[in-house]
């Protein structure tokens, strides 16, 4: 079916998971729906405060314009706005906007009669996101442990923490996450290199089928994970990336505070070769 002809057959009322019909309709292209207008809503006052934000610093310049938290005296309280007060109401919308877009694909999902897998792998950002801007901050008893609203400053909070505990590279989580993330382009690039060979060979050539992309890597590798598999893999390699990223920067201070270079210590005091 067309997808013009598919819309119009599938943009019925229903579904949704709140405000029944209120919302219940398109612009263009997009869905609205109750989670259309909060994202609308959040993503609108978050943007302005970060405007604001930045009539109240030194620099229009894009690349250096930074929001920065409260200082950690702070420690979980309130600060004035600028004083890191705008950070945290700009932070409260982004939760507000990441939440409700989330929710807005889950109604989406379920008008399709689809599973969740899409709003579920969002979900795995913003939980990313949330582990650097709420719950480490929270263990670690300062909102001033988020990192600050800025496109360069936001690579000094990376750089400084890294070094904040020895080298960054020596984190196992941050390895473990690290190679999720190279093993996700792999097999992204080998995915997308298998459809394309498969169903667009070139001019005059015929179309394969996906015995042919099975054939292949069992020639290769002795097996095929075959073409659902695939995806299966690749949602997993994805997210599990995000989630021992979250993993490795929540254990950096709450649950260890000196240099991960001297944590592998104890791989050197192992008996066997220990003297
Ligand atoms: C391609 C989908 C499109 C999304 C884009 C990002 C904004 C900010 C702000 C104009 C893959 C839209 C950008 C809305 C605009 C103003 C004032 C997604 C795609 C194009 N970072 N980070 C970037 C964010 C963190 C790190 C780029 C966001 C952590 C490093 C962009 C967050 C740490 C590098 C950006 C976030 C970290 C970057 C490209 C939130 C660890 C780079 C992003 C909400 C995760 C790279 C100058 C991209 C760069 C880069 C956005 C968090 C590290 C500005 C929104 C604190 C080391 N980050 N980042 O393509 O060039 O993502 O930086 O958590 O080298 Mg970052
Ligand atoms: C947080 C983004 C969430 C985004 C959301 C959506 C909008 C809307 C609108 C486009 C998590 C936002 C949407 C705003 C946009 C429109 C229209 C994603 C998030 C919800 N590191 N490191 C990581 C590598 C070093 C350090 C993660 C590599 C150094 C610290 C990943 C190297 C030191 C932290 C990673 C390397 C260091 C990290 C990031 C190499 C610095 C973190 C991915 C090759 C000297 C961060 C949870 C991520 C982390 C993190 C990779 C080097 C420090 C595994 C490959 C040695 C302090 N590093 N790193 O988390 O774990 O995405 O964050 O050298 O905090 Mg590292
Ligand atoms: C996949 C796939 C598959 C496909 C696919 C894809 C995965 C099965 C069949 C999809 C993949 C691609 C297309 C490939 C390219 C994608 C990427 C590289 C990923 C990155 C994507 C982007 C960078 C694009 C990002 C664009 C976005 C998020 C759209 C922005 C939209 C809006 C701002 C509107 C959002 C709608 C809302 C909030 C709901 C309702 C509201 C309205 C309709 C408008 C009314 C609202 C207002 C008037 C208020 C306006 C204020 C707002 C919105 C905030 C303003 C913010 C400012 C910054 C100013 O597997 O195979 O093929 O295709």
């Amino acid at each position: 079916m067309a997808l013009l002809s598919f819309e119009r057959k599938y943009r019925i009322r229903g579904g949704t998971l709140l405000g029944g019909d209120l919302f219940d309709f398109w612009v263009g292209p997009f869905y609205v729906g109750f989670f259309g207008v909060t994202t609308a809503f959040f993503a609108a006052l978050g943007t302005a405060l970060i405007f604001l934000g930045a009539s109240m610093g030194d620099t229009w310049n894009p690349w250096l314009i930074s929001i920065d938290p409260p200082d950690v005296s702070y420690g979980l309280g309130f600060a004035p706005l600028a004083e890191g007060g705008l950070w945290q109401l700009i932070t409260f919308c982004a939760i507000g906007a990441f939440g409700s877009w989330l929710l807005r694909e889950v109604e989406i999902s379920r008008k399709l009669g689809m599973g969740y897998h899409v709003p579920f792998a969002f979900g795995v950002a913003v939980f990313a996101y949330v582990t650097l801007v709420v719950i480490r901050p929270f263990l670690m008893g300062a909102w001033g442990y988020g990192f600050p609203y800025g496109i360069m400053s936001h690579l000094d909070w990376v750089s400084n923490v890294g070094y904040q505990y020895g080298n960054f590279h020596y984190n196992p989580a941050h390895m473990v996450a690290i190679t999720f993330f190279f093993t996700t382009t792999l097999a992204l690039a080998m995915h997308g290199g298998a459809v394309l060979s498969a169903v667009n060979p070139g001019k005059g050539q015929e179309v394969k089928a996906p015995e042919h992309e099975n054939s292949f890597f069992r020639d290769t590798i002795g097996y095929s994970v075959g073409t659902l598999g695939i995806h299966r893999v690749g949602l997993f390699l994805a997210l599990s990336a995000g989630v021992w990223s979250a993993i490795c920067i929540v254990i950096s201070g709450p649950l260890y505070e000196g240099s991960w270079i001297t944590w592998w210590d104890w791989w050197q005091n192992i008996p066997i070769w220990a003297d």
